[in-house]
């Protein structure tokens, strides 16, 4: 595989329902103002084109009682309220569906006509959409999902409700929304091709289905033994193995939140800036990627810009840029 990085189609997603609290519809913003297009300008030779997709919905109701989930998931993955999660349901679902269905048409034009897709959230939601629109394009797509958590909660198993934390329930075909549903024609996404990194925050649920389901699971301890340069190795092998291409899902909760702390669901002991780094550097080096997204970006609790300056500098180290 040799994908090429020359044109970049940024795609913002202004979507923040997917998640637990308000202000990751904000991220792409944050990210833009924190100077990611002057930086890409440089690293790509056939140019950068932004442009956003357009949601009818991308905010809460004033009235909302959402931000119940942030002060749950700040103390346990266990212990919920009650009336954060009701069974079988996914929060906001028809605004999910039509978020993702308009993502994925726009990150697959993109792809057709060889410029790198790099979507900008928004939260995690918003990879329904592009691993459904790279599956328009790539018969067969790995994913490396490097994140504190695994989102792989299907709707039962999922103690929020959130769409965030099903993303890779939905996209390998496990829960009751189904990428067919929103225009996808080819192969689901194959189990032995999703490699996560970084995590250290499982529900039970997911827990099971990685053991049974034959999922890559480098956990953050995992990093700690093996050194993120030959985690990224490993990564970048069983993703790419028998694969055309592979998407790379950046939540920028798998920073250390004393690093990144602008982020909707923090979780202590993670990622290094420089850790992050050398994994960007590392998979932009294989040339398999063939598509990026950068979410969970939460400007109303990113004092100073901290995580969307990070965010920049990872794309722009994952886009080739170096420090000599
Ligand atoms: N696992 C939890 C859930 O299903 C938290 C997911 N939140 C994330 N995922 N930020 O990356 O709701
Ligand atoms: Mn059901
Ligand atoms: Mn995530
Ligand atoms: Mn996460």
């Amino acid at each position: 595989m040799n994908i090429s990085r020359d044109k970049i189609s940024v795609i913002r997603v202004p979507f923040g329902l997917g998640g637990a609290i308000a202000g990751t519809e904000q991220g792409p913003t944050s990210i833009l103002a924190a100077g990611l297009l002057d930086e890409l300008k440089h690293l790509a030779p056939h140019g950068v084109s932004c442009d956003e997709v357009r949601l009818e919905q991308p905010h809460r109701d004033a009235d909302s009682e959402d931000t119940n989930s942030e002060t749950v998931y700040a103390n346990s993955g266990l212990n919920l309220s009650p009336r954060s999660r009701q069974d079988g349901i996914i929060k906001y679902e028809p605004q999910v569906r039509a978020m993702s269905e308009r993502t994925a048409d726009r990150v697959a034009r993109a792809a057709l006509y060889g410029s790198f897709p790099l979507v900008l959230g928004g939260d995690h939601s918003v990879a329904i959409g592009t691993l459904a629109g790279m599956s328009r394009v790539y018969d067969k797509l790995g994913v490396i999902w490097v994140d504190a958590h695994g989102d792989l909660n299907t709707e039962h198993t999922s103690p929020s409700g959130n769409a965030n934390g099903m993303v890779l329930a939905i996209a390998t075909g496990l829960a009751a929304f189904k990428q067919t549903d929103i225009g996808q024609t080819r192969r689901l996404l194959r189990n032995r091709n999703i490699v996560l990194v970084g995590i250290r925050q499982l529900d039970d649920g997911e827990k099971t289905l990685i053991r049974s389901h034959g999922i890559h699971c480098f956990t953050i301890m995992d990093i700690d033994r093996l050194g993120i340069q030959e985690v990224i190795e490993r990564a970048l092998l069983l993703a790419g193995n028998d694969s055309d291409g592979i998407h790379l899902s950046l939540d920028m909760d798998a920073l250390d939140p004393g690093e990144a702390p602008g982020v909707g669901t923090p979780v202590h002991g993670g990622l290094t800036f420089r850790e992050a780094r050398l994994a960007m550097e590392g998979l932009a080096a294989s040339r398999a990627i063939a598509s990026m997204d950068i979410v969970g970006v939460n400007p109303l609790k990113d004092k100073e810009s901290r995580t969307s300056g990070l965010a920049v500098a990872l794309a722009a180290a994952f886009m080739g840029k170096r420090i000599l």
